[in-house]
């Protein structure tokens, strides 16, 4: 559910000229980040309460990491699973899926792996996932084995079970203490599981997620890692909705930074097809790179308010 975030005032002409365009588009775009995602409760990458900011991503979201140590590196995704799975999708994930039940030619590209917009009844064929799901987890042979599974098990091994400080959780009283010290803990900064609340288990091969197939490799997260290519068919998917003949009309950028790509590139591709931009962002410095435009818009404030607003 949405926090009660203050209603944002909406420039009325504003408003009149985005739905003007809007309702005379037959082919649009949204690019989705995770400041979509921040009013049901999953921290974002940058800014205050950043996970990337305790943690270079670079420690913990590539290939070289995860074979480095990959106990660490799924303590952090089962953590992201457990609080994903915990989350509900707020009104922005539910508007952006009726508009695509309204409109056969949108196209959402979302960054984010949380499951949200697929738990909201996205329409499959109108979502395409950049970056993977956390909820697909793959065998690390991807050559032989290519074993792949939808997987909602939490945790996904006993020994990824979210860990306390060592404390006896047997009486209800200091369950519930732990839990608000976990809650409080995630509320109030980043995802730091190198905390001492969340002390990091030197977790063995043997403890952590096992290929069923091949029973030689560990199970990795079905999400792309810094370095890694985007998944060849999602690609193409992409690159087929914005080469055809006809121009794009507009693309909604929604709650990312739009530093990493190449997700952020389609933002110039779409309008190299004549797209106007609408930018929805917390953050008024967080535009696009490559320059504003006459004609663009931005919404600053919550997107889970500003969504449902823009596309009624
Ligand atoms: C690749 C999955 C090559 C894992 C993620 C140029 C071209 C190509 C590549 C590169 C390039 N330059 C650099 C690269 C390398 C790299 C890259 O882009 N690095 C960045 C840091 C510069 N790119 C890659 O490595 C990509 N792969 O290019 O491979 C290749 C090609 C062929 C063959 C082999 C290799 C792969 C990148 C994918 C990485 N995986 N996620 C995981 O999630 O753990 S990225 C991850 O971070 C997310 O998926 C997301 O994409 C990104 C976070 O960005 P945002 O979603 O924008 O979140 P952020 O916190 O940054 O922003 C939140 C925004 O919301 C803020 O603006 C905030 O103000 C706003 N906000 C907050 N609250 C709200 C709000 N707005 C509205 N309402 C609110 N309530």
């Amino acid at each position: 559910s949405n926090s009660a975030a203050p209603d944002v005032a909406i420039d009325k002409d504003t408003l009149e000229s985005f739905h003007t365009h809007l309702s005379k588009s037959t082919r649009v775009l949204s690019l989705l980040g995770a400041g979509l995602s921040a009013s049901s409760g999953l921290p974002t990458f940058r800014g205050a309460g950043g996970l990337w900011r305790t943690h270079d991503s670079i420690n913990l979201a590539t290939p070289e990491a995860f074979d480095a140590n990959p106990g660490l590196v799924w303590q952090f995704y089962s953590y992201r699973r457990h609080i994903s799975m915990q989350a509900q999708p707020n009104a922005a994930h539910y508007a952006l899926a009726e508009l695509s039940r309204k409109m056969p030619g949108f196209l959402t590209l979302s960054q984010n792996v949380d499951g949200l917009s697929q738990r909201a009844d996205h329409p499959r064929k109108q979502l395409q996932l950049l970056h993977g799901t956390l909820f697909e987890v793959r065998c690390m042979d991807r050559a032989v084995c290519r074993y792949s599974e939808t997987n909602f098990t939490d945790p996904i091994v006993p020994a990824l079970a979210i860990p306390t400080s060592g404390t006896d959780l047997t009486s209800n009283e200091v369950r519930k203490d732990v839990s608000e010290q976990l809650h409080a803990k995630r509320q109030a900064k980043d995802l730091d599981i190198s905390d001492a609340a969340i002390p990091i288990a030197d977790l063995e091969f043997k403890d952590l997620p096992i290929c069923p197939k091949c029973q030689k490799y560990l199970l990795r997260p079905g999400v792309v890692w810094f370095g890694e290519s985007l998944p060849w068919q999602v690609l193409q998917t992409v690159e087929d909705f914005i080469n055809k003949e006809e121009t794009i009309d507009l693309i909604m950028v929604i709650g990312t930074s739009a530093k990493v790509y190449p997700a952020a590139g389609y933002i110039q591709e779409a309008r190299d097809k004549g797209a106007r931009v609408c930018v929805i962002n917390m953050d008024e410095n967080d535009r696009p790179s490559g320059g504003w435009k006459d004609g663009d818009w931005f919404f600053k404030g919550d997107a889970s308010v500003l969504v449902p607003k823009l596309l009624e």
